[in-house]
């Protein structure tokens, strides 16, 4: 077995792992006790990468127009195409869409291609859904987009709050961090939600502020700790510049956010009483129409408390994807040139000199909502989409749909073969993955990171800066992206931070631009800015950070059509579109369908119910989920996950339903507050399938797949008569089936014995548990009567929806132990010990079962 150390493929937490190399495609996953982000930790999902790197599913080869290609074709095609375009109208008529799932190498030689060559600044990325407002805010208040804080400012605070970010899911380690600090020293913890998350769960105070009410919240304690005497009146004189009438014009009540006298009250005692405080930040915040207010807003809370720059202080943006990070320090935003620099004469002509660059661009590109626009009327004819599934992930997408569906050229960099965004492609390109690539990334704390292989290039993928530098060779530019290896690409992007870093930016990893290429195989990860950059002097021309007047949207009239406010986000363990945890059966039995959460005052209002199907309407499209009826929402508001997609559910994508609606200053869409409206579906039959080999169903109201064992889960439902040979594959039937009651149960089995197929149907009763069912297919030989019967003959204990994915640990199984504590449960069942990302979940199953019996 050899070892390689490497990064994560996920989040922007960025953990290390060492990684064993097993086989020619299989590796056991180990976090890095070496790494300083996670010192050994790995969440769910990280710990089940090793369950989506088999070539199964992969994009082996380039397609053409639906059919195989070679590379030499399709990158000819590809260029010509951009020469055409650029020659005919102009290099604005191009365009890049790209993600910080990229590497920094990759993303260094986009935007070279893009900025410098082709002479257009329309390179925009999936960073600007997610990252956009923090960067925007740290522009304003910073003159520089630099995080200030480390992750052990987390665990040095004596509070840390929480805004828009279910961490317990989102950034499990990081969350891991934070609440074994709170056992080891007592810190406290607050998270402002609307929804009572896990991490809400567990955190010492919920304020559950109304949608977008975090301006006038943090607003209203500013002023409070102003009217107490807490704002840091020596530090504000010497480093921060206020605006004229800044304190008269603080606007917002705990009212207007839409929480409690008490709770405030109890917010700004916990403010007022521990100045060692980090504000970490997420999509909550960020995916606003004010979402750039809502980051400044907190930020001046730090400023004018000198609550910044030292140990366990600062207002800590985290950031979602393995490297949303570097594609912002070298330029993969439309509104940033290269490197942190702006769009000045002399910027552009250091820069042009630099690159030695042909047809630097003249000004900002258009950012990802503006830029789809652009490819829906035609002003941009030339699409390159690489490594991000926008099809799914961009709102309105039935819009963007209209989009890909009219651009001349779509080219698609991908590492899946069948994805809702490369269905639309004409040119496919294979890219390599997780495993695959080697390179750079950065996490939100600032920490570069290497990510190397594992494997060998799968089919004929290759690097995606590769795939680039190959173009810009055909297109007349070989000298300019004539790198031998990435160590290669990393020392000329090392080296261009020189002009960041003469303009007094914290940027600057010059010292890194002479690295050896040994050495950068070698190299350790490493924080560029140091643990604290911000404090004493701001990246602005005076030196001096800058408070920034915000004050809150008024809310508009509700329009009765959309009375309801939906919101999105994520689940512990999938991600994204799911084109690589989708393959995991492990992962999915977290949760294996997207639900829609309700609170109960509304399902009773719109007569709905629980586990029942839910149609959501907004001015956008419409979406169909089953419904889960809970207290954690607040009343007036839905939940739906973002992930599910075309490939992997019938009507249960979530971006059909938000608006194009932005941020003014960052262009983020507002993704968790859109209005809308809800509304039984009422299926006539409803069914599961299990089965080895993927079918697509058609015709039917709604359904979903996930991953088991061997195969696929669906859930199916329907109007009318169900045509059962479309969903079951060849093979020999045993059926039963009790008309009365609308029940039909069939089994397929194969030549050897073993279970191809299973449905289960009704119309009106209800069906049998899934995971036992599930189970059969990776048995050599199915029992009739068991299947028939959807159990065994001999008892087995139900153990309830899985809580803990790594040892398949069941609900009932916690309840049987009889323990009282998450780690009595973990010793007597196992359950949380391996990652502990279901920690969380057992404390609060622990809760719900002690209320139970005080009841
Ligand atoms: N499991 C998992 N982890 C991931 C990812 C994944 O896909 N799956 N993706 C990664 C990426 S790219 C990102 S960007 C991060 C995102 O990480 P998070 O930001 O933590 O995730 P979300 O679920 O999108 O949104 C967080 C919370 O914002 C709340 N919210 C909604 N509206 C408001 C509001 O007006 N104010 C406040 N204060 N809160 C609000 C939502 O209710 C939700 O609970 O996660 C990263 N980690
Ligand atoms: N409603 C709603 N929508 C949202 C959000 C939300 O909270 N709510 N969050 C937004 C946010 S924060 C984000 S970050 C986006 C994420 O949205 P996307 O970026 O669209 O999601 P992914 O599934 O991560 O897409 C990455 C794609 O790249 C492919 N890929 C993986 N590795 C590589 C590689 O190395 N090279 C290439 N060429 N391809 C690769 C994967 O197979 C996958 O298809 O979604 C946004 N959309
Ligand atoms: S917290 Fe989980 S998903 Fe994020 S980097 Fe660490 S292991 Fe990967
Ligand atoms: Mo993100």
């Amino acid at each position: 077995m050899r070892t390689v150390r490497t990064t994560c493929a996920y989040c922007g937490v960025g953990c290390g792992i060492a990684a064993g190399v097993t086989g020619e495609r299989s590796v056991q996953i180990k976090g890095d006790g070496a790494h300083p982000a996670n010192a050994g930790k790995l969440c769910s999902k990280g710990t089940h990468l090793g369950e989506t790197v088999s070539p199964e599913g992969r994009l082996l080869h380039p397609v053409i127009a639906g059919r195989t290609a070679g590379w030499g074709e399709a990158l000819d095609l590809v260029s010509a195409r951009l020469k055409a375009c650029i020659e005919e109208h102009g290099p604005d008529s191009v365009a890049f869409y790209v993600s910080g799932q990229l590497l920094t190498e990759d993303y260094y030689v986009a935007n070279k291609l893009m900025k410098g060559f082709i002479g257009s600044g329309n390179i925009d990325t999936n960073s600007r859904l997610c990252m956009a407002s923090a960067v925007a805010a740290h522009n304003r208040a910073f003159g520089e987009d630099v995080v200030p804080c480390s992750y052990t400012d987390l665990e040095e605070a004596d509070l840390v709050v929480l805004v828009g970010s279910n961490t317990a899911w989102c950034h499990p380690v990081l969350w891991q961090r934070i609440e074994e600090s709170r056992a080891r020293r007592g810190s406290k913890i607050v998270v402002i939600d609307p929804r009572r998350t896990e991490t809400a769960e567990q955190a010492d105070l919920h304020v559950a502020v109304a949608p977008d009410g975090d301006v006038a919240l943090f607003n209203a304690v500013l002023r409070e700790l102003k009217a107490r005497g807490l704002v840091d009146e020596a530090y504000l004189a010497q480093h921060v510049a206020a605006p004229e009438g800044f304190w008269d014009g603080l606007e917002g009540s705990a009212e207007s956010a839409g929480v409690s006298p008490e709770v405030f009250e109890q917010l700004v005692d916990l403010v007022a009483a521990h100045p060692k405080m980090v504000t970490m930040f997420s999509m909550g915040a960020n995916q606003s129409a004010q979402g750039t207010d809502k980051g400044n807003a907190i930020t001046n809370l730090h400023l004018a408390t000198g609550r910044i720059g030292l140990p366990g202080t600062g207002p800590f943006s985290i950031t979602g994807q393995p490297n949303a990070m570097g594609g912002r320090e070298v330029g993969g935003l439309a509104n940033m040139l290269a490197c942190h620099l702006g769009f000045s004469g002399e910027e552009l002509a250091e820069v042009a000199d630099f690159w030695a660059a042909e047809r630097i661009c003249t000004g900002p590109g258009l950012k990802a909502v503006e830029m789809f626009r652009a490819v829906h009327d035609g002003r941009i004819k030339f699409l390159w989409v690489m490594a991000t599934n926008p099809a799914v992930s961009l709102p309105d997408a039935g819009f963007v749909r209209e989009a890909l569906e009219r651009c001349e050229t779509l080219v698609v960099s991908e590492a899946i073969a069948d994805t809702d965004t490369g269905r639309f492609a004409e040119i496919l390109l294979p890219a390599l993955a997780w495993g695959e690539k080697d390179g750079t990334v950065t996490n939100s704390e600032r920490r570069v990171s290497r990510q190397r292989a594992l494997f060998a290039a799968p089919g004929q993928a290759k690097s995606d800066w590769k795939i680039m530098s190959e173009v810009a060779a055909r297109l007349g530019w070989g000298d300019a992206f004539a790198w031998a290896n990435s160590a290669a690409v990393f020392r000329e992007y090392a080296a261009m931070t020189a002009l960041a870093a003469k303009r007094g930016k914290v940027l600057d990893l010059t010292d890194k631009a002479g690295l050896s290429d040994e050495e950068y195989e070698d190299m350790a990860p490493f924080q560029w800015g140091g643990a604290l950059p911000l404090r004493e002097r701001y990246p602005t021309a005076d030196g001096k950070a800058r408070l920034i007047a915000v004050a809150p949207i008024a809310a508009s009239a509700v329009d009765p059509a959309f009375p309801l406010i939906l919101n999105t986000g994520r689940y512990r363990d999938q991600w994204h579109t799911m084109t690589r945890t989708g393959w995991s059966p492990t992962l999915a039995q977290h949760r294996r369908e997207p639900l829609a959460e309700v609170h109960p005052a509304d399902a009773a209002l719109y007569d709905i119910a629980d586990a029942g199907l839910v149609k959501i309407t907004t001015p956008s499209g419409t979406a169909t989920f089953r419904v889960k009826v809970t207290d954690s929402q607040r009343r007036g508001e839905v939940f739906v996950p973002m992930h599910w997609t075309d490939v992997n559910a019938g009507e249960g994508r979530a971006n059909r339903l938000p608006s194009q609606r932005v941020d003014p200053v960052s262009g983020q869409p507002g993704f968790k507050n859109s209005p809308a409206r809800i509304e039984a579906v009422l299926p006539e039959w409803r069914a599961f399938l299990v089965v080895r080999e993927l079918v697509a169903p058609e015709g039917l109201l709604w359904w979903t797949r996930s991953a088991v064992k061997g195969g696929w889960l669906m859930e199916l439902a329907g109007l009318g008569t169900v045509d059962v040979s479309a969903m079951l594959p060849a093979g020999e039937r045993i059926e039963v089936a009790d008309h009365v009651r609308g029940m039909r149960r069939i089994a397929v089995t194969g030549a050897d014995g073993s279970l191809e197929a299973a449905l289960y149907l009704t119309r009106r009763g209800v069906l049998p548990s899934r995971e036992w069912v599930a189970g059969q297919l990776g048995l050599s030989e199915a029992n009739a009567d068991e299947l028939l019967a959807a159990r065994p003959s001999v008892g087995m204990p139900d153990r309830g929806p899985v809580v803990c994915v790594c040892h398949g640990i069941g609900e009932n199984d916690i309840a049987a132990c009889g323990a009282s504590t998450v780690a009595e449960v973990g010793q007597c069942t196992r359950a949380g010990t391996n990652c502990g990302s279901c920690r969380p979940a057992i404390a609060k199953l622990l809760q719900a079962m002690q209320l139970e019996a005080a009841e």
